[in-house]
């Protein structure tokens, strides 16, 4: 072992692991960011492999913590049973899943609605989150200790124009936390949904296929959540006594009262 490691080791002994789906960009990068930085050790996801490996390294040498770099999609259970099913030693005792990859594609009146659209929400956001959810859990079942954070959204609790499929995917999202929550019960295992208002990420360059003159409109006029600020709540709710949880929170820009009104300057 070398002695960065060992200065991590003695510097933070409650070491965890932590796996984190979507980690490619936005608040999935910034979570991972924040847990090595606290200097647990990391199970990264995503489909891009050449941004996942660069993150894996960038993180080693930054923060000399383990990082294991699992290039999946989490619509395809196969890939995510296999992906799981290869976790080998300390890999398996996954201490906190995040569960946050996730898109919302498109932005049309439902009668409009492109059916391609809704099939990717649906499979990334809710069957996605449920495929991990369901190879992780044993593993924590079986050590009755665990934390699941699904990362929901402003959209899962109130529905907004044309948002009709992605909120719905995302109040699936607030759902099965509930559900997830109560058959986890027995086993100590917390569940904590996260759901955040509108962030500068490339969540809205994905939602407008593209269109970065449409997608930077989205943060016009007022200050809107980075992905630090949700990878910094995300990391607090991990640090709480065993016998207490958050289980559901919502983080807004200060200028974002709903899924709808905005403070914004001209
Ligand atoms: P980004 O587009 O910046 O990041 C999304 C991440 O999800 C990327 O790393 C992407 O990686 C990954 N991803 C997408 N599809 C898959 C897949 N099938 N398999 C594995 N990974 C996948 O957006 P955000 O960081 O903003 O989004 C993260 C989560 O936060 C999503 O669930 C989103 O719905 C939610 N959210 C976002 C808000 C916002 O305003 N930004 C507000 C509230 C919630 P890759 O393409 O490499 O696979
Ligand atoms: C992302 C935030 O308001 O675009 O979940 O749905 S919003």
């Amino acid at each position: 072992m070398d002695l960065e490691k060992i200065v991590i080791e003695t510097t933070f002994p409650m070491k965890k692991i932590i796996f984190v789906t979507g980690a490619t960009s936005g608040f999935g990068k910034a979570i991972a960011l924040k847990f090595a930085e606290n200097g647990h050790d990391l199970i990264i996801n995503g489909r891009r492999k050449d941004r996942l490996d660069k993150l894996a390294e960038e993180i080693r040498e930054q923060y000399h913590v383990d990082v294991l770099a699992l290039n999946f999609d989490v619509r395809i259970v196969n890939d995510v049973s296999t992906a799981i099913a290869s976790l080998s030693g300390k890999w398996r005792d996954i201490d906190v899943l995040v569960n946050n990859a996730g898109l919302a594609v498109g932005l049309n009146p439902i009668h409009e609605g492109v059916i391609d659209d809704w099939e990717r929400m649906i499979d990334t956001n809710v069957k996605g989150l449920l495929y991990m959810t369901r190879f992780v859990s044993p593993l924590m079942v079986a050590r009755k200790k665990g934390h699941i954070i699904n990362i929901g959204s402003v959209a899962g609790k109130e529905v907004y124009p044309k948002g009709n499929v992605y909120c719905g995917s995302k109040f699936a999202v607030d759902a099965i936390s509930k559900g997830m929550r109560i058959d986890l019960l027995p086993f100590s295992i917390k569940v904590t949904l996260i759901s955040p208002g509108a962030a500068d990420t490339e969540f809205s360059i994905v939602r407008f296929k593209g269109d970065k003159n449409v997608a930077d409109n989205v943060y016009k006029g007022y200050t809107p959540l980075q992905a630090e600020d949700v990878a910094g709540v995300v990391h607090y709710v991990t640090t709480l006594p065993d016998h207490v949880t958050i289980n559901d929170l919502v983080i807004m820009p200060t200028a974002q009262a709903s899924a709808v009104n905005f403070h914004k300057q001209p």
